[in-house]
């Protein structure tokens, strides 16, 4: 099982900025080159063997998938962490996909995730929260999503392998419903992808699976047949279910990811102050679950990465 071979080593994955959250949403977003690495670097030394980088415009916190972007944000982790950096090609669903994968095939990082098939991608119900906004590409980021499909055919997947896999760098499976594990089934039997595959379930997305707790079962005993002992499991709940969620799959053997891009909250109502906060408070129920955060190495061991 999952449990056995990672020996009590639970991997934290923290997304340090993503694309959903907006600055006006929490002023704890990082949003400049120099915010997105300070964060970073706080959460790996929280406990982080695994940074998930997106970068965004520094003058309107919007997205930002070009290579150049990412340099600066590259360079300074590197320098102060040994953590594996895992870049993004999900970018935000309004990119094309040839946008989206053009900083992981630059830079060649351990990992780069790949969402594993079209969606829904609902954020409008955030308007009934936030309602103040600085920027106009905000609400319309909001507003779009009722009409919005998170385009990643079979094509799309294939030229995101294509366009990494030379480079030795591994993948984070995007799974945001049952269907995905299946599609990462289909490559696994054309042999475009290697074990062991790192799934990265997410729950609770408007147009994905939901966040009770039989999804999350769901999801791993699909897993288990899928996969048997050849993949490695992590979880993100998204929003304020983010805890529980990870709680749930920690007690099940698996690992977790948190931070500001999946949900900015620390509790009920209470807005994160950094990623940091949100490792930490991972750390604590890994800890409290009797087992041990695994340091980068031993999640490259545990992911067999290029290292
Ligand atoms: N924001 C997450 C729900 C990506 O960057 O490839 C999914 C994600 C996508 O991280
Ligand atoms: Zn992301």
């Amino acid at each position: 099982t999952t449990t056995e071979s990672q020996s009590g080593k639970v991997i934290i994955t923290c997304a340090i900025t993503g694309a959903i959250h907006t600055p006006s949403m929490t002023p704890y977003l990082p949003v400049t080159a120099d915010e997105i690495a300070r964060s970073a670097i706080e959460a790996a030394e929280a406990g982080a063997a695994i940074l998930h980088l997106h970068a965004r415009n520094p003058e309107t916190g919007q997205p930002d998938q070009t290579p150049e972007a990412f340099a600066p944000i590259l360079g300074r982790v590197k320098q102060a962490t040994g953590a594996v950096i895992n870049i993004t090609t999900g970018g935000s669903p309004y990119m094309s996909v040839s946008e989206r994968a053009a900083p992981a095939a630059t830079y060649r990082p351990e990992i780069a995730s790949l969402n594993m098939g079209s969606m829904n991608f609902g954020l409008y119900p955030m308007l009934s929260r936030f309602t103040e906004f600085k920027f106009d590409w905000e609400r319309q980021h909001l507003e779009g999503s009722r009409d919005l499909v998170f385009r990643n055919s079979f094509q799309d997947i294939e030229y995101v392998l294509e366009t990494c896999y030379g480079h030795g760098t591994r993948f984070e499976f995007e799974c945001y419903d049952i269907a995905h594990l299946y599609n990462l089934a289909h490559f696994a039997d054309r042999g475009l992808v290697k074990a062991p595959y790192f799934v990265q379930s997410v729950f609770g997305l408007l147009g994905g699976i939901g966040s009770h707790p039989e999804d999350v079962l769901h999801m791993k005993r699909t897993a288990d047949r899928l996969f048997g002992d050849d993949y490695r499991w992590s979880v993100l709940g998204a929003g304020a279910n983010q805890m529980r969620i990870a709680t749930q799959a920690v007690a099940l053997g698996g690992n977790v990811r948190v931070g500001l891009e999946d949900s900015i909250w620390a509790g009920k109502g209470e807005l994160a102050t950094s990623n940091a906060v949100q490792v930490r408070k991972a750390r604590q129920l890994i800890e409290g679950l009797g087992l041990s955060v695994a340091t980068p190495d031993e999640a490259r061991d545990i992911l067999a990465l290029k290292g």
